[in-house]
């Protein structure tokens, strides 16, 4: 596939103003009218225009009513090119589309109950042909015609205008919408669906209808996205002033879907696993992603939609912001110190390993092959933490004026990263020119910290070197002629020291006359820089990294006892957590250069794990947070860990682990786990979920035993379950015993559920992330079984994706069938769903950090899909990145 580099983005030839598109569904195909109303755009040299279009017939062109013929313009398989214009001109097309036959899901294609469409990143060149790229911004009328018996309701963007019935049993509806949009935000259904409304009054006094559309019968699960939304709005506008702009606010709920949910203008279409809820059928981590996926959505609504990209290497602008906004949301609703400790873990899960793989790159690429293949973890989580750190540099107030400047800025405008960093360089007046470094350089720096006191001068001294190594990303770049400039990072240190008795100190810097607080933003711009801190009576343990307060890692020699007294005494919830974290790493790392044999789990650390647990039932405790910090660092994390991986020994000494810490602390388990139990009905509030996290915790730990009673009371929270939280916490455990119940179980589950799409995920997953030495054949009869279907990014997220980046043990199994697993579902896919197929691909990733016997094995099935005819330009890009 051609590679596209930001340093030749363009301005576009013509803009259009007007979009009126007119669109029939007939069965089998569509029929796309579009009017566009183009005039050249001053700003550019180039003369000709060009119109993407892909899989699209062309029945007729026009340019102000004049037919033109195939002289008049170049057709090839990625658009047309007409290269004699006036300044100013209608140009109208029709074009036949096919949407049933749609498999990729990008453009206007067929789910269950009607027709839906997706059009971010480039599916509205799918639909018809048009300047699709985010820089043409224009007006959009749409008119939907469809047989009113199979597809009652029409929707679009903006507002309903006007609508009626056709002779033929069809109808018709128009839609216009105000706001001049990139094509990435159109969108359209044609559906039989149910509907839930609400109202909003914003404070400006506009009442908007909020509006959930679901599948037929599936009203009893809206209720929660609803409210989420309503609290959306509220939030935006207590926080950044932010109102909703229509008077319609329309979510539309589908099961075949390649992402989470799409913020399109008025208009957003979400996987139902983002909407969807009920106690008996969600967990408590569904509806709280329903929250901030809804939020997220919504958000876009400023930062994205009134404020767009100019071009896609631009995405983190809008997404980065994005998630970080939804990401305080989700602080602000939920407990801020487990949302934040979520995010870090999801960061250090997704985004380190791409930072350090094959597919590195920056928040803002400079080159892709694919643009699908850059709606990755670096754009999305990394790209917030961009953001916060500008945050935490500037402050509260400073960020909120530098928020306020960019909408006066840009509102209606298509700009770029700089534009965002110069609003908050000019609203706080601080020099962001080398924290732009951020956008431009790949890779996860190291912060290597050292620690000095000297007793007698009272003196504490901090000196941090940061480590900034190029990546692939660097090295191909070079390659390309394009060599790119690497330096020291510009970002917030957040620190605290405790002293013996975990008592927070107050914090003088040298040069400074009196101490201010007992936490303090260093700000570190340089190769090495020391901080010296003075009035210190006896050597303090450093608290470092406060609220992981850059997407570092940090490399300070801690003592296990620095790390249990950290564990208890810390009052930043993040490091609370990230002691017990480090300190679980290096038990499980000598564990796995053990091989888990002898005594090697020292006594502290269960004493700590005790400590830990008593700490929920203190007066001010908090079972959520203990409920996280109960967790040890996963397989994927430790293996991150080493220089080369043994999924086996990681696997062996984790569970030895666990299930040495449930044998000592057997009783306490029990205890807490009957402490916990909720008598009251069933809500997703902090409350009530982390008590019940915590419990599950203790349940997952005590079904570590395998004995006989340990086997009964997880079978019997199972059978007590009252809500899909403890049902999923006891059938994970369960489809980890190689006991009889759990076939009975399994099958029962699955006959109870069976047309619950969503809850048929979750039985697909737990057996797919089992431990169980069956579990690779198990996955390959699954997707033989009723309840899989390969067409559905669900089902294949649950089944396949999730036993390829959820269960190292047995993709990265010793014999290969793992990897073959994968390579043959990425090949079937990839003729039908590329984007879902290149999902998967990148899930080989890592697979040069595996031993020579398992490498060898994995390039057999990356150079197998490498090879395949026809390949994808998305799993393309993914697998030669792999195998470069
Ligand atoms: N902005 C949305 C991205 C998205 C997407 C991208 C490519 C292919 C399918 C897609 N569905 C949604 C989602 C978001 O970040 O809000
Ligand atoms: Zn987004």
């Amino acid at each position: 596939a051609q590679t596209i580099y930001l340093k030749d983005y363009t301005v576009p030839a013509y803009l259009v103003d007007q979009l009126a598109l007119d669109i029939a569904i007939h069965t089998g195909f569509a029929r796309v009218t579009a009017r566009l109303s183009m005039r050249r755009n001053p700003a550019a040299t180039a003369s000709a225009l060009w119109l993407d279009g892909e899989d699209l017939q062309l029945e007729a062109l026009s340019i102000d009513g004049r037919a033109l013929s195939p002289a008049d313009y170049v057709l090839s398989d990625a658009g047309l090119s007409i290269t004699t214009l006036p300044e100013a001109f209608v140009l109208e097309s029709v074009v036949r589309i096919e949407p049933d036959k749609n498999t990729q899901l990008s453009g206007l294609y067929r789910s269950k109950d009607g027709y839906f469409t997706q059009c971010e990143a480039q599916g509205f060149r799918r639909i018809t042909f048009y300047p699709d790229r985010p820089d043409v911004m224009a007006k959009f009328s749409c008119t939907l015609h469809a047989d009113k018996a199979a597809f009652p309701v029409l929707l679009a963007n903006g507002n309903p205008v006007a609508q009626g019935d056709e002779a033929n049993g069809f109808h018709w509806a128009k839609w216009e919408d105000p706001f001049a949009k990139p094509a990435y935000l159109f969108a359209c259904v044609a559906a039989k669906l149910d509907v839930v409304e609400d109202y909003y009054t914003t404070t400006s006094g506009r009442r908007v209808r909020c509006a959930v559309y679901v599948e037929p019968g599936k009203l009893d699960q809206c209720d929660h996205a609803l409210a989420a939304l309503k609290k959306s709005m509220k939030w935006d506008e207590d926080v950044f002033g932010l109102e909703m702009d229509l008077e319609h606010y329309m979510i539309v709920a589908v099961g075949d879907f390649n992402m989470g949910a799409m913020e399109n203008k008025g208009l957003n279409i979400f996987n139902t696993k983002y909407v969807l809820a009920r106690p008996d059928t969600a967990t408590d981590t569904d509806y709280q992603n329903i929250d901030r996926v809804v939020a997220h959505e919504y958000f876009h609504n400023w930062t994205g939609n009134r404020v767009t990209c100019r071009d896609w290497f631009q995405l983190s602008l809008k997404e980065g912001l994005t998630v970080f906004r939804d990401q305080n949301f989700g602080m602000d609703v939920h407990s801020a110190g487990v949302t934040r400790i979520q995010e870090v873990r999801t960061l250090r899960a997704a985004q380190f390993p791409e930072d350090a793989g094959p597919m590195a790159h920056p928040i803002r690429p400079a080159s892709y092959a694919e643009i699908n293949n850059f709606y990755t973890a670096t754009v999305y989580e990394k790209g917030a933490e961009v953001i916060r750190m500008i945050h935490t540099l500037i402050g509260k107030a400073a960020f909120r004026q530098g928020m306020d400047l960019y909408f006066a800025r840009h509102d209606g405008q298509a700009v770029t990263c700089e534009d965002f960093v110069a609003a908050m360089q000019d609203a706080s007046g601080l020099d962001l020119t080398q924290f732009q470094r951020w956008y431009n350089q790949a890779g996860t720096p190291r912060l290597v910290v050292k620690s000095a006191f000297d007793a007698a001068a009272k003196r504490y001294t901090l000196t941090v070197t940061q480590h900034y190594p190029a990546t692939p990303y660097e090295e191909r770049m070079a390659a390309d002629g394009l060599p790119q400039a690497r330096g020291p990072y510009h970002l917030p240190l957040v620190i605290g020291l405790l002293d013996a008795a975990g008592k927070e100190l107050p914090l003088r810097l040298s040069g400074e006359t009196s101490a201010a607080g007992t936490q303090r933003v260093l700000t570190l711009r340089e190769d090495t820089q020391t901080f010296v801190f003075e009035d210190i009576a006896s050597e303090p343990v450093p608290s470092l990294l406060r609220g992981f307060s850059a997407p570092v890692v940090l490399d300070y020699d801690y003592s296990d006892a620095a790390l249990t007294h950290l564990m208890a005494h810390d009052s930043d919830a993040v490091n609370r957590w990230e002691a017990g974290q480090r300190l679980a790493t290096g038990i499980l790392l000598k564990g796995v250069e053990h091989k888990a044999q002898g005594e090697w789990i020292p006594a502290p650390y269960v004493d700590a794990i005790r400590a830990l647990l008593a700490s929920a039932f203190a007066p001010a405790g908090d079972p959520a947070l203990v409920a996280e910090a109960l967790l040890l660092p996963s397989e994927t994390y430790l293996a991150e860990q080493m220089a080369v991986v043994d999924p086996d020994a990681i696997h062996a000494a984790r569970l030895a682990l666990r299930q040495h810490l449930a044998r000592a602390l057997r009783s306490e388990f029990e205890s807490a786990y009957a402490q916990l139990a909720i008598d009251a009905p069933y809500s997703p509030d902090g409350a009530q979920s982390g008590k019940r996290a915590l419990r599950n915790a203790c349940l997952g730990y005590l079904a570590e035993l395998g004995d006989e009673a340990a086997n009964a009371l997880v079978l019997s929270h199972y059978e007590q379950a009252a809500n899909m939280t403890d049902t999923m916490a006891a059938l994970s455990a369960i489809a980890n015993l190689d006991i009889p119940a759990r076939h009975t179980v399994l099958d029962s589950f699955y006959s109870k559920w069976k047309h619950e799409a969503l809850v048929v995920d979750k039985w697909l997953q737990v057996q797919s992330t089992s431990r169980l030495a069956t579990t690779t054949a198990d996955v390959r009869a699954l997707m033989a079984h009723e309840a899989f279907d390969i067409r559905n990014p669900n089902k294949v997220y649950a089944l396949v994706r999730a036993f390829c980046a959820a269960n190292p043990k047995h993709f990265h199994a010793a014999d290969g069938s793992g990897y073959k697993l994968a390579a043959d579902v990425i090949v079937e896919l990839d003729a039908m769903n590329p984007q879902v197929a290149s999902r998967i691909a990148r899930t080989f990733d890592r697979w040069k950090k595996f031993d020579a016997a398992r490498q060898a094995l994995a390039r057999v099935q990356l150079e197998r899909i490498r090879a395949h005819v026809g390949l994808s330009s998305d799993v393309s890009e993914v697998v030669s990145k792999a195998l470069d």
